[in-house]
């Protein structure tokens, strides 16, 4: 293709140029602080035209948000037309095109994209996009309109929405009209989806007491407050906290699920008492963390790792319950995805207790995703609670093909079918979780407590060291080991064979300039020292940058 046709390319990206900077897309797309993004979002623009077309023309997703992360940060993360994170291949090509450092490198950037996938310019293109509540957000989706229309192509902008939202649209644009409709697709169309839902199952069930929801001030407190009026409070009573969208510097700070779980503590400010039942969502409302204090006002968390076997356990019930099996009798398989951050408490209850296989992958919901697709019902969270349960077509099939024999057995089958529709098959959804888990306890009548008791989790820690080349640090085995730097891994061992219990590793975060250390042990005490004499090793062996956090561990040579 000339440099002709991409006049327009060339004219707009001089008015997005782009920092001196290295730019990778990794787990959660770009993310970074907000004001190095512009370049990288109009260039973002540029592929969601060429992946568009393509999809020959279908609809492609871009969320701007940084999720958990401090509020001066940012991110954009594209989304396939069924709702499902971007193709491994054209994360590359994002990469290529991000840091392409010249017009000319640009153009060649996209040229070799088209060619690579015989792409037709001529096809029709159409974007959506929506962002979170940050204030760099605005900005930033008009550098994608730039981009988008720097390519001829159409976009729809739908404002402020959470992560699962815009998944959910982009999956609805695609399939309306056909037999897999996914639903209305607008904001109020995914309100109305889970309210119907939660409705056919909450109807006539004793409801329980309110669930307070720390909303991290981001885009889930308005999110929420929508999906509660349209289920009506006599259904289910919900108090929101930390609801400042409008204050700058609020989002996430010192509250949200990301927040709750690595501090295993209570947001700041709110006010936990022993009876209540709580629960945090995180700044983009894709993750979910609930927690409560016992009776000696003591914190109790209740993770990722708890809403999976919580929800494979109710899950495999009703389908015992239903008799439901494949049309040639064969059981339906379940299975659960956990990756290494998963509690080795919850690993050994899935297996010995629940008796469900436990696959683990590498971190990052798409790792976790993919391999939750090869099972019948796939269950699948992070420990920081960003999960979900998939349904195969041919459960979904078995469910409804499946007569029931009795009123009990055709409950069941009534419950599994809803439970398929209220649970976000795209991605996962802090407020469908949130209705999932809600479902589970009024089913079984539990109180936070009583679902806690199922297992006890070890002490575990996660921590953050800041070392000059993240990139050093390559992980195996699922993100349990490091194959280099060589030497770090031995030194691990040798640690994690002082400690009972004992379990540890370090990776390179994919989303912040950092690594991450987990640690696990029998107690609190042995848990904390193994994980700050990990951290004291990489820091003091491996490029430690910054001052010396004084809890790291020193390791006599
Ligand atoms: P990194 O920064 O690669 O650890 C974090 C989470 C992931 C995933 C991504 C995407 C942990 C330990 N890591 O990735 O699980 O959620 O963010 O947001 O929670
Ligand atoms: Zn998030």
């Amino acid at each position: 293709m000339s440099a002709n046709t991409f006049a327009l390319v060339v004219e707009s990206s001089a008015k997005h140029p782009r920092p001196d900077q290295q730019f990778t897309y990794g787990t959660a797309g770009f993310r970074m602080k907000a004001d190095l993004l512009d370049s990288v979002i109009f260039r973002v623009g540029l592929l969601a035209v060429l992946r568009s077309k393509s999809h020959r023309g279908k609809t492609v997703g871009v969320m701007i948000t940084a999720s958990h992360n401090p509020e001066h940060d940012n991110g954009v993360k594209l989304v396939e037309p069924l709702g499902e994170m971007l193709a491994q291949a054209w994360e590359t090509y994002a990469m290529d095109l991000a840091n392409a450092a010249t017009p000319d490198a640009l153009v060649a950037a996209l040229n070799k994209i088209i060619a690579a996938e015989n792409i037709d310019l001529a096809q029709h293109a159409a974007v959506v996009v929506a962002r979170d509540t940050r204030p760099s957000g605005p900005a930033l989706v008009a550098s994608l309109v730039d981009g988008v229309k720097a390519l001829a192509g159409v976009i729809t902008d739908f404002g402020v929405m959470t992560t699962p939202q815009l998944h959910y649209v982009t999956r609805c644009i695609n399939t309306k009209g056909t037999p897999d409709a996914y639903g209305e697709p607008t904001a109020a169309g995914y309100y109305k989806k889970l309210a119907d839902a939660y409705l056919k199952i909450a109807k006539g069930r004793k409801p329980l007491s309110a669930l307070h929801v720390d909303a991290a001030n981001g885009v889930g407190a308005p999110a929420l407050r929508e999906l509660a009026a349209t289920i009506g409070d006599q259904h289910l009573g919900v108090v929101i906290a930390n609801d400042d969208i409008a204050t700058r510097g609020k989002l996430n700070h010192n509250c949200g699920a990301d927040f709750v779980k690595i501090s295993q503590k209570a947001p700041e400010g709110i006010d936990l008492k022993p009876g209540q039942r709580w629960c945090s969502l995180d700044g983009d409302a894709d993750r979910i963390v609930f927690y409560y204090a016992d009776a000696s006002g003591k914190f109790k968390l209740l993770d990722g790792d708890k809403i999976a076997t919580l929800a494979a356990g109710y899950i495999m019930s009703l389908i015992r319950e239903a008799k439901a099996t494949h049309a040639d009798g064969t059981p339906l398989k379940v299975g659960l995805v956990q990756t290494a951050y998963a509690n080795g408490s919850s690993t050994a209850y899935v297996r010995d207790t629940l008796k469900v296989p436990v696959v683990f992958t590498p971190t990052g919901v798409k790792h976790l995703h993919h391999e939750a697709e090869h099972f019948d019902v796939g269950v699948y969270f992070e420990a920081n609670g960003h999960g979900t349960v998939l349904f195969s077509k041919a459960a979904v099939k078995a469910f409804e093909a499946t007569a029931g024999k009795s009123e009990s057995e055709r409950a069941a089958l009534e419950a599994l079918r809803t439970l398929s529709d209220l649970i976000n098959q795209t991605v996962g959804d802090a407020l469908s979780d949130m209705l999932m888990v809600e479902v589970v306890l009024l089913g079984t009548q539990q109180t936070l407590e009583a679902w806690d008791a199922g297992y006890t989790d070890l002490p575990s820690r996660q921590e953050k060291v800041k070392v000059q080349n993240r990139a050093l640090f390559v992980p195996i085995k699922a993100d349990t080991e490091l194959a280099e730097p060589a030497g770090l891994q031995d030194k691990i061992n040798e640690q994690v064979a002082k400690f009972r219990k004992g379990r540890c590793f370090v990776r390179p975060s994919g989303t912040e300039d950092i690594v991450r250390v987990y640690a696990e042990a029998e107690t609190v005490q042995e848990t904390e020292d193994l994980a700050y004499t990990v951290c004291g090793i990489v820091f003091d062996g491996y490029g430690g940058v910054g001052e010396r956090p004084a809890k790291f561990k020193r390791v006599a040579a």
